[in-house]
């Protein structure tokens, strides 16, 4: 085993405490829901109790009506901004009674996490017996989604807050900022205790993400409300992207178990009618990539991020189509001054390398980067996508971002965020592995 895996392997083990894991100490010290199921990817690797636990204790925490929300507070922890007394789940009337969490959720990567254990596992009979006994849950959560988040019916979900989107503060919300004018809060933000402020969103920012929050409460979570009233309503390609990705999976999966027959049609529907929908209303033709929309104000918004190319890990583009964007990527994000794959377009003027979602490489979606062109037989890229993510996390350690401009690298002070990233040594370790 190479310095690195072993390195990997210590930080899973260090951010794993009683039956959950969280991404890094002081900054993240809950449960998260997409960080969940790429650490259960790493753990299947070297600890399956843990992975399964890992994704076990996640969707213990499920409401009633199949939603999953995306933080469980499972402790009184003080050090994070805002706790479970701001977000108040127990407003929704089917919120789970036994876990304080969050009132909205994340991009839905549990199925295809469980496919992934099953494909990693050494003992199959072993692990088909664990997937048969929580796959229902996931498709219960998919049902959520399909019959509470897409008001068209395209079989397009949205999403109504940016932290749902899991690229928190992604320049394409901008745009969205700019229809809302929320008070001026007071709050005591802990983030920016942990991490430096110019790598963080802004206090202004901060405003709009809690006023979004007032508004679902006023109206105690609704759906119905939030599709209503929320200033922020998107379909999002990622979102979108990784529950189609799920869907595929758990049609897998359910054969593997057999029967299933009316859960594997009601999925195939979904697929067919989401993927169609997805080709037609996001994929934009001039940029050469799929861009969001915005459902709110009926309008694209018109940005490349590194969300444009994860269609790819989900089989959505013909091949025709994969080649344009692989084309634009390597345009605009490929020169050989940055490393792949940059979170937003480095040749925008709101591209800054250093903050957050704003143009810093993540772990995450890189690695659905890496497996997306090896599907589709860009394996050369797909290979440099890897070996991008292994060369900026051997200089500069388990980060969560990494500033995209390879010049940066040299003092190995290029790691940004939190340190000992629970995703980021979990999908290296993976990405070893491939
Ligand atoms: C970041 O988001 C949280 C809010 O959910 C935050 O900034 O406080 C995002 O990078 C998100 O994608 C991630 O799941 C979370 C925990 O790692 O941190």
């Amino acid at each position: 085993m190479n310095k690195l895996e072993k390195q990997a392997i210590e930080v899973l083990n260090n951010n794993w405490t009683d039956g959950f894991s969280i991404p890094c100490a002081n900054l993240y010290p809950f449960q998260w829901l997409w960080d969940s199921g790429f650490i259960a990817i790493g753990f299947a690797h070297f600890d399956m109790t843990k992975a399964e636990k890992e994704i076990e204790t996640l969707l213990d925490a499920q409401w009633e009506n199949g939603f999953i929300p995306h933080i469980v507070f499972h402790t009184e922890n003080d050090s994070y901004f805002p706790g479970a007394n701001f977000h108040r789940s127990d407003l929704h009337p089917l919120a789970s009674k036994k876990y304080k969490s969050t009132g909205m959720t994340q991009p839905p990567v549990t199925g295809f996490v469980l496919e992934k254990m099953y494909q990693i596992s050494e003992d199959k009979e072993a692990s088909l017996n664990y997937i048969t006994s929580v796959i229902d849950k996931v498709y219960f959560n998919h049902e959520y989604f399909y019959n509470n988040r897409d008001p068209k019916n395209e079989s397009l979900v949205y999403i109504y807050h940016n932290w749902e989107s899991g690229t928190d503060n992604s320049p394409i919300w901008d745009d969205i900022w700019a229809t809302m004018n929320p008070p001026e809060y007071t709050f005591e933000r802990r983030d920016t205790t942990h991490v430096d402020a110019a790598q963080r969103p802004s206090k202004r920012e901060y405003d709009h993400y809690l006023h979004i929050i007032e508004i679902a409460k006023e109206h105690n979570y609704s759906d119905e409300k939030i599709a209503e009233l929320s200033p922020f309503l998107v379909q999002d390609p990622l979102f979108n992207a990784m529950l189609i990705k799920s869907n595929q999976s758990l049609i897998a999966l359910y054969k593997l178990i057999g029967g299933n027959n009316d859960k594997i049609k009601q999925l195939e529907k979904w697929q067919e009618k989401g993927i169609e929908s997805f080709n037609n209303k996001l994929f934009d033709e001039e940029i050469g990539a799929y861009i969001h929309y915005d459902l709110r104000n009926e309008k694209s918004l018109g940005y490349l991020s590194s969300s444009s190319f994860s269609p790819l890990f989900a089989g959505i583009p013909s091949k025709e189509r994969a080649e344009k964007m692989v084309n634009v990527m390597l345009d605009k994000f490929g020169n050989k001054d940055q490393y792949l794959c940059a979170s937003f377009d480095p040749t925008s003027n709101r591209f800054n390398p250093k903050k957050y979602w704003r143009g810093p490489v993540w772990i995450n979606l890189n690695w659905m980067l890496f497996y997306g062109l090896k599907e589709y037989g860009f394996t050369e890229i797909a290979e440099r996508v890897k070996q991008d993510s292994i060369d900026m996390i051997e200089k500069n350690g388990f980060y969560e971002y990494f500033d995209s401009r390879k010049e940066i690298h040299k003092d190995g002070k290029a790691g940004y965020g939190g340190n000992h990233f629970s995703w980021s040594a979990a999908l290296l370790i993976d990405m070893l592995k491939n």
